[in-house]
Parts: C-alpha cells; structure tokens; sequence
C-alpha cells in the first residue's frame, strides 16, 4: 500500500487518494513520477526550441557543444527562455484584466446584465489615479471612461503606465533610470517575444532587464487592473467568515464548483445559485440546497468578498472529483488541469468550460458573454441540480471536517482594521512588536510535498513575529492549516500576537487571489510612503514555496523589482548559467535594491527571510 502522507501533509488529500487509488483513477502525482528523471538540459534551462535550425542544447559540463546552432551560448539561452516564461505569466494575468475592463464598458453600455457597480466608491477613486473629469458624472458614465482609460494602458501610445505611478517615488525614479518603466501591458509583452525571436536581443543583461520591466507591466499593469476593476465590479472585500478543506461540500447538497480565475464568470454563478426558483427545485430533486464551493483563485475571489468556502489549492483540483459529490464544475481559465474531464468520466460530474479562450478534453463548452452571462448561470446550475439524481451513494466519499478561516483582508480592510491609517502597523514595526511583514504566495508543484513549504515556513515566520500576508493557493493551504482564526495569534510570537489580539485579526492575512497581489504591492508602497522610504527600505519580503506557474515567476520578478527580497521554494530553470544566477540572486542588489534566493526547505527559508528584515531594521535604525 502506498504511503500518500509522503506526497501531502493534508488529511483530505491523503484520504482521496487512497480513493483515486481505489477508483483507478490517475493523479498529478503518478503523472509527475512517470516523468522521472527529469531532462538535465531542460531543468538547467539549457535547451532551446525558439527555431527551426534547432531544437538545440549546452552541454553544461564543457564536452559537447556550448553554442546552439545560431551561435547563442548558455547565458543568451537561459535568459531568452526566462525571459518567455516572464511573457506568458504577465500575459495571463494582464488578459484576465483586460476581460474584467471589458464587462466593466459593457455595464457602462449597458449590455452587462448581470453585473452592476459593486463599489462606486472605489470606480471614483480610480477615476482619480487616471485623472478624470469626475464632478456630475454618473456612475456609468465613469465607467466608460475609465473603462476607455485602462484599454489604452494596454496599447502603446504612452511613455508609462498610469496605474504605475502608484508606486512610491524613489521606485518610479528608479525605473525611470534603468529604462525599465513599463510603457504599455501588451507592448512588453510583445517586446518580449520579438527580443527573443533568433537574432534579436542576445545581451543577456538587457534582456533580463527587459524581463523585469515586462513584469511590471504585469504588477503595476495588468493584475492591478484586474483587482481593481474586479472590486469596482463585485465589491472591496471585507473580512469574511468561511471555510475550507473537501469538507465544504455536502451529502445532503447539490454540489457546484467553479475552478480558475476570472470572478466573471464565478460571480453569475453565486447570483444563481441563490434564485429561490433553483433552489425550490433542488429541494423538489430531494437535495437540502445548492452549495457553491470555490478551487484556485476564482474561489479566492468569491471567498474574499462573499465567504464562498473553498475546497483546495492547486494540486486538490482532481481529488475535489474524486469525492463523488460533485454535480458540477464550472472552469474560466489558468491552472485547470487538462485531465480533470477524464478524471470526471468516473463519476456523474459534468464539466463545463467557459471561456473562447480555453477548451478542455472531455469538458462541454458553454461560452460566457456579459450580454447572457446570467442567463447562462442560471442553465447551469439548474443542469447541475438536475445532475443531482445521478449521483451514487456508494461512491461519495466526505471524510474530513471543513476548517474555520476569515479571508478579505483587501487593502482597505487593513487598513480600517488599523483605524484608517497605516500608523498603528508602523508603529509596531517601529516598536519592534511586528519585525516585518511577509508575502507568502504562489502554487503547489508535486516537486514539494504539498502544503509543507507554505505552512511550514508561515508557521516559523509568524513565531518570529513576522506578519503574514498571503494570497492563491498558498493562501488555501495556510487557511487549512488552520492559520486564520484569530486563535491562531496563540502561535505567534508574544509581539504579533498582541497586536492581532488587540486588532481581533489572524496572523495571516488572506489578501486574495494571484493578481490580488498586487494588494501586497499597494500596501508596501502605501508603508514606504508612509515612512517616507523606498520599498527597498522596509522590513518586507516575499515567498514562493511551491511555484509552478509562469504566472508566478512574473510575480516574484515584479515583487523583486518593487524592492522586495523573494525567496522561491523550487528551482527556476537558470542554473544553465551561472552569470544569470548571480545577476537575480546578487547582482540585482545593487541595481534594483533586492534579490531572489532560492530555498526548498522551509525552516532554512524562514532564517533567510529573518536575516534579510533584521538587517533592513537595523539600516533603518528601527532597533537602535
Ligand atoms: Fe538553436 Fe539558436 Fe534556433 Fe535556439 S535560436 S533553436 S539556439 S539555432
Ligand atoms: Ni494562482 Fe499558482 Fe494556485 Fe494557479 S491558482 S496554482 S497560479 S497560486
Ligand atoms: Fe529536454
């Protein structure tokens, strides 16, 4: 029998797959181990595939070839791919907001039922950072402007980003003299494929370079944009009771997930899901309600501005199937893995794909529009009501019980929390209660354990009175390990836990999902304006424990180029070059003001991580 504690440190995890085991049904984990050894050329980043004169590869120990066939060497290789993987993830978060600004100019339009205003307070602030007429404006009107301004801040016909000047302006400085401030969201992107093509950027600096304002583009740009209009849309979260682990979902209840990312499609979704005409007719199908339950960030989403419970991270996705309780799964985009149909073949579950951008094996493509979104919604989840009567008894398996949590901790609510300023946190770095404050975030990759890099080292963190703030899956796992209730101040160090005490908050606070961190990065510029410092300056860090993504890297290169010290749990395919390796883990210091080191095992991560905010304390002379 095999030992599943070795591969997840999550009870319900280990429980399902022992059932999947049972049920024949194949996992991520067996597929990751078929893949064994991994290729040494590619894990070194030192393959290349950009063109038809190769594919070609380095030979990292000297005997063979050190040059593909157009001459680049190891360095130019390493950096071209970086700098795609850079492309594709600022890529992906940058389109998802481009999907939310287009709802937001159909519901200016008008054409959007379904959706309103969520927040005018928060369409009126962003009217401001873009310099808008706001006086006698109504709402929509407002929209369509701002919905116009932020179109054009994916073009190319300005010198920088609007939403960029966010940053504090020793940051803005910074950029500016590097040649790094990013200029349109799609032109970086795009300049980024061109430097890469054969024949173009081979100065493995610049093109590192290029990959840090890309990112940017990504940050400040793009994923900004989609936390920002997805709160003018739904709401600014508030913090929220919920609950989280398989234990979610419901014996008695028909059983809806939505997996992915965009709140888009997920939000007409919760509309739905409480018309009282579907829920009469669960009850007529003999179900106790309709129970919405989230994966991966779009659950982040839901959870954060409605306490929609969430069923797991990343590497939980097939497992949720493999519970037999599951009438239906509705998928938008990102991290959806492309054998969760076949894994549904199994049991009744039907899979629904949402979006023209995104088709799945196995899965039933009904496309989303704002114009019928709701209509739409409402099919759906009358079909997965309906699905209700197929499911079998026998095969449902509900082992564990959900775990209690709060998310919602958006900027604002942090700041309300703090009395409406960011004093009272300042001054309890300054005292020395709070010695800093971590980003956790990112993934799982069957490279970690599962969730162990991400509680563990958020555990050893909040010991030492660092503050956490977290976001994706990462953010799920610390949920399920029970790390935000306000209880959970009782494993913090005596400093955290009074100020959380006092504030009645968590140690960890979950900030949302991936573009959400973009928070992180309101929230760092807002401390640093505070304190009158750069970013750089402040006891802050970042962590990425179990990254797969390429959504990730551009994350942990736009938090690095913020000037905030990052350590990654897993490998990123550089070591190819070591020129590469010194530039992001040294050399970046003196240029950009911090770095990224690498760490797999969490406890020597926290010391890392500890080190790093105990010297910025003392540069700043917090603990003279
Ligand atoms: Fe080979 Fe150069 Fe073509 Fe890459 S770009 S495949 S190294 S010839
Ligand atoms: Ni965001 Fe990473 Fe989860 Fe996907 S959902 S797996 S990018 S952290
Ligand atoms: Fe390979």
């Amino acid at each position: 029998k095999k030992d599943f504690s070795k591969l997840t440190t999550t009870k319900d995890g280990q429980l399902l797959l022992e059932k999947a085991a049972h049920d024949q049904v194949e996992t991520v984990w067996e597929r990751f181990e078929a893949q064994q050894p991994h290729c040494g050329f590619c894990e070194m980043g030192l393959s290349c595939r950009i063109c038809a004169m190769g594919p070609c590869r380095i030979d990292p120990f000297g005997e063979g070839p050190s040059r593909g066939a157009c001459g680049a060497d190891a360095d130019i290789i390493v950096a071209r791919n970086l700098g795609r993987m850079v492309a594709a993830g600022a890529a992906a978060h940058s389109d998802h907001g481009r999907d939310l600004v287009e709802v937001l100019a159909k519901v200016a339009q008008g054409k959007a039922p379904g959706y309103k205003i969520g927040s005018p307070e928060k369409l009126r602030t962003l009217a401001g950072v873009y310099g808008l007429e706001i006086e006698g404006k109504s709402d929509t009107e407002l929209a369509a402007d701002l919905a116009h301004a932020m179109e054009e801040e994916y073009g190319t016909r300005q010198e920088r980003l609007t939403m960029v000047n966010r940053a504090p302006d020793p940051r803005l400085e910074l950029w500016e003299k590097l040649g790094v401030m990013p200029r349109g969201v799609d032109r970086e992107t795009s300049e980024m494929m061109h430097r890469t093509h054969m024949g173009v950027d081979n100065d493995w600096v610049r093109l590192c370079l290029h990959g840090v304002r890309n990112a940017l583009s990504d940050g400040w740009g793009g994923s900004l944009i989609a936390t920002e209009v997805s709160d003018i849309l739904f709401g600014v979260p508030k913090p929220t009771k919920s609950q989280v682990n398989l234990g979610v979902l419901k014996e008695d209840q028909v059983n809806i997930i939505v997996h992915g990312h965009n709140p888009v499609v997920s939000e007409t979704i919760t509309l739905a899901a409480s018309d009282p005409d579907l829920l009469a007719l669960a009850e007529q199908k003999g179900a106790k309600g309709i129970n919405l339950v989230g994966l991966c960030c779009t659950g982040n989403e839901l959870l954060m501005r409605h306490g929609i419970p969430m069923a797991g991270n990343h590497l939980m996705s097939e497992l949720t199937l493999v519970t037999g309780a599951v009438e239906m799964m509705i998928v938008d985009y990102q991290c959806i893995m492309p054998s969760l149909g076949s894994v549904a073949t199994c049991y009744h579950t039907k899979m629904i794909s949402t979006s023209d951008k995104a088709g799945f094996p196995q899965m039933e493509h009904r496309e989303f529009h704002p114009e019928i979104a709701l209509d739409l919604a409402r099919e759906l989840v009358k079909e997965a009501v309906e699905n209700y009567e197929l499911r079998n008894p026998d095969k449902v398996y509900l082992p564990v019980e959900p775990v209690e949590m709060y998310g919602g901790f958006s900027v604002e609510a942090i700041l309300e929390a703090l009395g409406g300023t960011p004093t009272p946190l300042i001054e309890a770095i300054k005292a020395g209660k709070i010695r800093g404050a971590v980003g956790v975030v990112g993934c799982n990759n069957p490279k970690i354990k599962h969730d162990l890099g991400h509680v563990e080292l958020t555990k050893r963190l909040i010991e030492n009175d660092i503050l956490v703030l977290d976001t994706g899956c990462a953010a799920v796992a610390n949920a399920k390990a029970g790390l935000k209730l306000p209880e959970a101040a009782e494993l913090a160090g005596p400093g955290l836990k009074e100020i959380c005490q006092a504030l009645g908050i968590p140690p960890v606070l979950h900030v949302g999902s991936c573009v959400d961190n973009s928070r992180i990065l309101v929230l760092a510029g807002a401390l640093a304006d505070a304190l009158g410092v750069d970013i750089s300056a402040l006891p802050l860090a970042g962590a990425a424990p179990e990254w797969y993504s390429e959504k990730a890297v551009s994350i942990g290169v736009y938090f690095v180029a913020s000037g905030v010290y990052t350590v990654l749990g897993v490998m990123p395919p550089i070591t190819g070059s070591m020129n590469v390796v010194g530039l992001l883990t040294k050399g970046l210091d003196d240029v950009i003001g911090a770095t990224f080191d690498v760490e797999p095992d969490p406890d020597k991560a926290a010391l890392l991580i500890r080190a790093h905010i105990e010297k910025k304390r003392k540069e700043l002379g917090l603990d003279a």
